[in-house]
């Protein structure tokens, strides 16, 4: 398994909840390096776009709402096989399924506030971390 870059986002529930600093000592903990990280707010242009792929879901709407209610932050992150790791650590969308020790298992309240937002494929990540950081910004 080569070194790989994922994307993350502590979303507005865990931000406003004072979880930020736990879920990164996590995410470090894990063996992440922080390439790129960010405190910022969604316009809903963005949120919508970001989701694209969810537009014909019965939940879009209620996560482009719940996405832009408050700030957020947003990191590229680099380890060997992370996309798949990231989602290890982050546990799983419904946090009444994931697993002992999990980010979501800890901090989310429901499948919608969740806590954290992870790229889920190499396709995925090459398209989100841009969405957020110009390479020229990574370190
Ligand atoms: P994951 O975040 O685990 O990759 P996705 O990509 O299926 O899960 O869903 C993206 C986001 O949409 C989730 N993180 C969650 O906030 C929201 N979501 C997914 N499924 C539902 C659902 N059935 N009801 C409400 N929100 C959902």
């Amino acid at each position: 398994m080569s070194v790989e870059r994922t994307f993350s986002i502590i979303k507005p529930d865990a931000v406003a909840a004072g979880n930020t600093g736990e879920i990164l000592a996590m995410i470090q903990k894990a063996g992440f390096t922080i390439l790129g990280m960010r405190m910022t707010r969604l316009s809903q242009a963005q949120a919508r776009a970001f989701y694209a792929v969810h537009k014909e879901r019965p939940f879009y709407e209620g996560l482009v709402k719940f996405m832009t209610e408050g700030p957020i932050v947003v990191l590229a992150l680099e380890r060997e096989d992370a996309i798949k790791q990231l989602r290890e650590v982050m546990g799983a969308t419904n946090p009444a399924n994931a697993a002992e020790g999990t980010i979501r298992k800890r901090f989310a309240t429901n499948i919608e506030r969740n806590a954290i937002h992870g790229s889920d494929a190499p396709e995925t990540a090459a398209i989100e971390i841009p969405f957020f950081f110009p390479t020229a910004d990574l370190l």
